[in-house]
Order: structure tokens, then sequence, then C-alpha cells
């Protein structure tokens, strides 16, 4: 459903941000626009300030972050306040943020420059998968190194499961699970923290779908379609895995995949039955 949206609009603050030392002594004008996306029906229903964003919060919150930090680059004040921002207000899923520097040192006349950016909460599904050591360890491990990335809220985890090698059947049987997470990243920068962790739990690439510690795959990303060289989503192998697919109905039976359209459990169904 479409998000409803809280608007500021040219909020002034005095800062430093600049590519020229002077800049960053003398500080200059800034003016920043916010569009905040929430849900605003509860707070619609009930006149109830906690079910919404309290915008002077909001505006105190932009000044100070502004005004203590400095940046070379509008791209990178915009970019760590959007993130700031979704990080610390709660109701926010989506932000667009705009910021002019009407003085910026340009030596013609202008009006003003600015960088706008979008920026949102994403959801994704992680699966994962080891059999090799203390793979439990291994599982839990993951999650809580997952929650802990800056920009990623592990929200729901499945229960684990031993499952039969499927791919390279002459190994040992594997432990399974899924989660649910929100995410600030681009679907690249979570390839990269799960190689990361992969590799942090001794993960060796020897043999394609051979022994592992620890597997790290994104199954879906909001419900974006993906083909890249080295990231495909969903998942190309996801529809045909049981163990995919049953950790998956604990935790989200009714999500859609997004190119054929069929529900996880219709998914398990199909593959239960032989389809
Ligand atoms: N890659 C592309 N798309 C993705 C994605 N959506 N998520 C690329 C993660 N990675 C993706 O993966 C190879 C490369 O795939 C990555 O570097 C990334 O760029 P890998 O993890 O290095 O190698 P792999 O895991 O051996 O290959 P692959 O094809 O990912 O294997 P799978 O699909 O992970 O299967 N049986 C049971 N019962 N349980 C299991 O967990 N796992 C496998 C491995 C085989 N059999 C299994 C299980
Ligand atoms: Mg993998």
């Amino acid at each position: 459903m479409k998000l409803d949206e809280i608007r500021i609009e040219e909020l002034e603050v005095f800062a430093n941000h600049g590519v020229f030392p002077e800049e960053n002594v003398l500080g200059q004008k800034f003016l920043v626009s916010a569009v905040l996306y929430t849900d605003t029906r509860k707070a619609g229903q009930t006149d109830d300030l906690t079910a919404s964003i309290h915008y002077g919060e909001v505006c105190a919150f932009i000044d100070r972050y502004l005004r203590e930090h400095t940046f070379k680059l509008l791209e990178r004040a915009a970019e760590c306040l959007a993130e700031e921002l979704l990080l610390n207000t709660n109701h926010l899923r989506k932000v667009r943020l705009e910021i002019k520097k009407p003085w910026a040192p340009v030596g013609l006349p202008l009006k003003t420059v600015s960088v706008s950016v979008e920026r949102e909460w994403h959801d994704a599904v992680i699966a994962l998968g080891s059999n090799m050591g203390d793979r439990q360890g291994y599982l839990d491990g993951a999650v809580e190194k997952l929650d802990v990335v800056q920009g990623c809220r592990v929200r729901k985890v499945s229960g684990f499961l031993e499952t039969p090698p499927y791919g390279v059947t002459d190994q040992a049987d594997f432990l399974n699970g899924c989660l649910e997470l929100e995410t600030l990243l681009y679907p690249h920068e979570l390839l990269d923290e799960l190689h990361r962790i992969e590799k942090e739990a001794g993960r060796e690439r020897i043999l394609r779908w051979g022994p592992r510690t620890l597997d790290l795959d994104i199954i879906f990303y909001d419900d974006l379609i993906l083909q890249d060289s080295d990231l495909c989503i969903p998942h190309v192998e996801m529809h045909k895995r049981e163990f995919v697919l049953k950790p998956l109905s604990e935790i989200a039976p009714y999500r859609r995949h997004p190119v054929t359209g069929k529900t996880v459990q219709e998914m398990l169904e199909a593959v239960n039955s032989g389809l």
C-alpha cells in the first residue's frame, strides 16, 4: 500500500560541509528538505503522536547531525543523514532527502545546488546451511552477526532442520534454516556481508555444492528480480529445494515468488509431490 508523507521544507542549518578548507572553517547555510514516508493511518484515527513521526524531533535531529559532522561532499552528507534518520526514527520506512547549498562557492551566480537521495528499508530472506563441524553454532553465529551489521535487523528466524544433501549427495547431512531481515543495504552490499560472515566461519570454496561450514544465500529481496553475473535474485534454485522452502514456510508461507507468483507453500507442495 502507498505510504503517507510528512514533509519538511527548507530547514535552515548553518554547518561546515564542503571540499574547500575555508568552508570547513567559516561554515555556510544549508537548506534541508525531507519527505518522511510512513503510515499515518493510526495517528489519523487516534490523534496519538506516538503512532506517528514527531517532525519537530526530526528537525532537531537534522540540525544537530549536520552541525556536529563535517563532510566534504553533499552526497556524503545526504547519504549519512538519510541512514541515521532511518536507523533512529520509529515508523520511518523511507526518506527522500534534499540538501541545498545556496552559497556554494562556484564563482558564478546561481540560485542553489543540491543533492537529493531516496533511501528505504528493504526486506530480504536469507537461507542458511551448514554440514561441517558445529552446524548449530555456525547457524546461530550467522543470525547474531547479521543482526549487528549496520543497517540490518533480523526480524524472524525459522527453526533449523536436518536435511539430506541435495546435488552432491556423497556428503554429510545439512542443518538448514531461513531468516527474514530488514536492511538498508543494497543487494550486492548484502552479498558482501554474507561472504564476510561465511569467511569468518572458516568457509572454503573448494567444490561447488560441496561440504561447507556455512552457506548464506539471498532468496528474496523485496520483489526484486535481478540477474547479474555474480548475483541472481530470487535465488535460481529456491523453488526446487525443500531445504529452503520448508523452513521458509514456517516464517513466510504466503510470500510470493515475484516471477512465478507462487507462494512458498505452493512451491513446497509442488516439490513434495515431485512436480
Ligand atoms: N550467487 C548468485 N546468486 C546468489 C544469491 N541469490 N545468493 C553467487 C548468494 N549467492 C549468489 O556461491 C557461488 C556464488 O553464487 C556466490 O559467490 C555468489 O556470487 P557459493 O556459496 O560460493 O558456492 P556454492 O554454495 O557451492 O554454490 P551455490 O550454487 O550457491 O550452491 P547452493 O545453491 O548454495 O547449494 N543440500 C542441503 N540439504 N542443504 C543445503 O544447504 N546446499 C548446497 C549448496 C547443495 N546441497 C544442499 C545444500
Ligand atoms: Mg551459496
